[in-house]
């Protein structure tokens, strides 16, 4: 009977375990976090066109590369990111000027923007350090985790949007949350952004929750443009995460913001999509399907299919600077792909004679790369924005600035 029973359990956890098998095929490649089993891979070239021109120079890498791979990344990839609407309103409800003990004034600022008889409100939480001469410079965040993260109020004070810090370098900060674009799950995604743009629901290249909080950014830029406080030549963005894969897609697009940052932001942010190291192309879109195009979805398990690879889309924000991270621990961002990436995309700065030489190896932990076109580190810990990516976030802004 004993021996029975034992039979029975060895029978069952084979059964379960060929049910995870199972699972794992049918719900997406099995994650891969070692070096060695990094298939050979071939990135599609960034300095030749689709029909085969050599770029050598950067008019034409304007003239026509770069726009072929913006289209590229919008049909495959994010979805169109559509510009029209009818109007856009800012509204200043809270102002305080003694905000932070003195330090600082306060404005929540709502950021209306309406096409025919819909509209979107993107709230602004912006902080200008007082005493100081302007316009001056901003760095704005994307807020993809909790909104406390960037309370006003200040009463819960977080690493993740360390506001007095950026004040007290004589940075003004500001930060808008995602669930205003669009709501962060395959529910109710649409209730946002996507609701001026109907037509791109349906589309196989239309945008979703990534491409929404990308254009809130700009409508954010549209607004620092306007206020004369706010020196909008030195507009610094930032996100951590999905809200890092935003802020290369909104950098990627418009060239209005000087200086990008993208922290630990992984599959289809930073990390080159063909290493299959981490999260995979299949893996994020089972998981996030309300984030990309309908379009990327066919690239499942098929990432060499792709006409792109992610050091592309670090290629499209050349000449601005850009800052990459990524943490130690975080190998589900694939911190070495981000790096790789950063460095393929070496040669389209270098048209424009980029001071950057990046080393071919990422460099060791904790050593940030400031003093560079490329800006990286790779911080010592967990999947975070922490108050030390935003010390060096600061230093490279002081190095581009001149400050
Ligand atoms: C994970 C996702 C990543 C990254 C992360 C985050 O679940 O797989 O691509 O976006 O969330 O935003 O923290």
């Amino acid at each position: 009977m004993r021996k029975g029973l034992r039979i029975c359990l060895v029978f069952f956890i084979l059964f379960v375990k060929a049910q995870a098998q199972d699972y794992d095929k049918s719900e997406g490649p099995v994650i891969n976090y070692e070096e060695s089993k990094v298939p050979d891979y071939n990135l599609p070239k960034v300095l030749e066109t689709l029909d085969g021109d050599i770029i050598r120079n950067k008019a034409s890498w304007e003239k026509k590369r770069r726009p072929e791979i913006l289209k590229l990344f919008e049909d495959n990839v994010y979805g169109q990111l559509p510009e029209a609407y009818d109007g856009i309103n800012f509204k200043v409800k809270k102002k305080v000027p003694d905000a932070m003990y003195g330090k600082a004034t306060l404005k929540e600022v709502e950021i209306s923007v309406w096409k025919e008889s819909d509209s979107v409100n993107i709230r602004l939480t912006l902080f200008i350090p007082n005493n100081v001469e302007r316009p001056i410079p901003v760095f704005l965040l994307i807020n993809n985790r909790g909104e406390y993260n960037t309370d006003p109020t200040r009463f819960i004070r977080s690493q993740f949007w360390p506001a007095e810090m950026i004040i007290d370098n004589g940075y003004a900060v500001a930060a808008f949350h995602v669930s205003d674009a669009a709501p962060d799950n395959i529910e109710n995604y649409q209730d946002g952004v996507l609701q001026l743009y109907p037509e791109q629901l349906g589309a196989n290249n239309g945008m979703k929750a990534i491409g929404s909080w990308a254009w809130a950014a700009s409508r954010v830029m549209d607004y620092f443009e306007q206020n004369k406080e706010i020196d909008s030549e030195k507009a610094s963005l930032v996100g951590h995460s999905r809200g890092g894969k935003a802020s290369l897609w909104a950098g990627a697009q418009d060239q209005r913001f000087a200086l990008i940052f993208s922290n630990c932001s992984g599959n289809t942010g930073a990390a080159l999509s063909r290493r299959m190291f981490g999260e995979t192309v299949k893996r994020i879109n089972i998981s996030f399907p309300h984030w990309f195009a309908d379009s990327y979805a066919k690239y499942n398990d098929n990432e060499n299919a792709l006409p792109v690879d992610q050091h592309m889309l670090i290629s499209l924000i050349a000449p601005r600077p850009v800052y990459i991270t990524s943490a130690s621990e975080d190998l589900w961002a694939d911190p070495k792909g981000s790096y790789l990436s950063l460095l393929h995309a070496e040669k389209v700065y270098d048209l424009y004679g980029g001071n950057s030489a990046l080393p071919r190896n990422p460099p060791e932990l904790d050593s940030p790369i400031i003093a560079s076109n490329l800006g990286y580190h790779n911080r010592e810990g967990i999947h975070n924005l922490t108050a030390y990516d935003w010390k060096n976030f600061i230093k490279f802004a002081n190095y581009h600035f001149d400050r």
